[in-house]
C-alpha cells in the first residue's frame, strides 16, 4: 500500500490512498487524520495497517460524496469527489491548491552515515582524515539526529542553503519508518541536506552541516514494507537541474550499503527512547562532485521504482 499526506484547499490536511492507477482515495478520518495516527491506530488495535485501511475506506466510500466543507472535521470523501491523482498534487505547494505533503509528520528524523563506501572515500579525501573510512569499517555505525517536522518539507517544497555555506549538496537516501516496537513499517525517500564545507571544516561541525531549516525533504509516499520485495536491492537515481539543463545525474543500488537496517535501528533505539513514526534515513551513496554545489533555483529529483520522484527547489537562506 502506498499513503500520501495532501492539502486540501479550506480543509487541510488529508491522507490519501495511492492505487496502482495512481488515483488517490482520501481515506481521511477523525480517528486517522494523518499518516502518523493510522500506523499509530493499526498498532494500537493490533491490526495490519491493510485491515485497518479497508475498514477505513469502507466507511469512506459509504458516507455520500459531500462537497468541500470550510473546515476540516466531517469532510471524509472530500477529495474522492474531486477525483484527484498523483500527479494532480504534485505541483508547487500553495495554500489555495491542492497538494503533496510530506508523506509523514516524522517526529523526528535520524541519519545515517558513511554508510556506503563512495560516502567514506569521498569524505576522507576531502577531509584528509581517516575517520570516515573508520567509521565505515567499525562496529558501531554513525547516527547523527538530523531533524525534527518544522525543518522537513514534502515534495516541491524549499530544501534550503545556509547562508553560511558555500558548498551544500545533495544527500539522495533511502529513509524508513519505525513503529511501536522498533520494527520497520514503511519507506520514503529522503534528501538529506548538507553543508560540506561546514563539516569538512571540522567534524564537531557535523550538527550544523546537517541541520537547518530546509535541511530534510521526505515523500513523495509513504510505502509499506509489503510493497517492497527486497529493500537491499533498489536502483535510486538523482538528477540535479539547473535551469533546462542537468547538471548532475548519478545512481546507485542499495546492495552496495554496509548495513542491514535493523543493525542500525539497534543502535539507534539503544537506551535511547524513540517516538513512534521516526524516521531514519540510512546515508548516500549518491556523491554529487564538489564543484556542483547546490544553486538556489536548482531542482533535485530523487526516484526509485515505485516509490514516485521526489522533487525539491533551492532556496538560499
Ligand atoms: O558524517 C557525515 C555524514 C554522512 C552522511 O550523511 C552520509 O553518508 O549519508
Ligand atoms: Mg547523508
Amino acid at each position: 500500500m502506498k499513503l500520501i499526506q495532501f492539502h486540501l484547499p479550506q480543509v487541510g490536511k488529508r491522507v490519501g490512498i495511492v492505487t496502482r492507477d495512481a488515483d488517490v482515495i482520501d481515506v481521511t478520518s477523525k480517528e486517522s487524520p494523518g499518516v502518523l495516527e493510522v500506523l499509530a491506530l493499526a498498532y494500537q488495535e493490533g491490526i495490519s495497517l491493510g485491515v485497518l485501511l479497508a475498514d477505513i475506506q469502507e466507511q469512506v466510500s459509504s458516507t455520500a460524496p459531500i462537497q468541500i466543507p470550510l473546515s476540516g472535521e466531517d469532510e471524509r470523501g472530500a477529495a474522492n469527489k474531486a477525483g484527484l491523482t498523483l500527479q494532480d498534487l504534485d505541483v508547487t505547494p500553495d495554500a489555495n491548491v491542492p497538494h503533496l505533503l510530506a508523506p509523514i509528520d516524522a517526529p523526528e528524523v535520524w541519519g545515517c552515515g558513511v554508510t556506503y563506501k563512495r560516502s567514506a572515500d569521498m569524505r576522507d579525501d576531502d577531509s584528509e582524515q581517516d575517520i570516515y573510512s573508520r567509521v565505515y569499517h567499525a562496529a558501531r555505525p554513525e547516527i547523527f539526529f538530523k531533524a525534527t517536522p518544522a525543518r522537513c518539507v514534502g515534495p516541491n517544497g524549499f530544501i534550503g542553503i545556509r547562508s553560511d555555506s558555500s558548498l551544500t549538496a545533495t544527500e539522495p537516501e533511502l529513509a524508513y519508518v519505525l513503529g511501536g516496537d522498533g520494527e520497520i513499517v514503511g519507506y520514503t525517500l529522503c534528501n538529506d541536506v548538507s553543508a560540506w564545507d561546514i563539516e569538512r571544516d571540522n567534524p564537531l561541525y557535523l550538527p550544523q552541516s546537517k541541520i537547518f531549516y530546509g535541511c530534510c525533504a521526505l515523500g513523495p509516499m509513504f510505502v509499506t514494507t509489503s510493497e517492497v520485495d527486497n529493500p537491499y536491492d533498489l536502483d535510486m537515481r538523482c538528477t540535479v537541474r539547473r535551469g533546462e539543463d542537468v547538471i548532475y545525474a548519478g545512481e546507485v543500488n542499495t546492495s552496495q550499503m554496509n548495513w542491514k537496517f535493523e543493525q542500525l535501528t539497534e543502535f539507534l533505539m539503544r537506551d535511547n527512547p524513540i517516538p513512534f513514526g521516526t524516521v531514519v534515513s540510512t546515508g548516500t551513496g549518491i556523491i554529487v562532485p564538489n564543484d556542483l554545489p547546490l544553486a538556489a533555483g536548482d531542482v533535485v529529483e530523487i526516484e526509485i521504482d515505485g516509490f514516485g520522484t521526489l522533487s525539491n527547489p533551492v532556496k538560499q537562506l
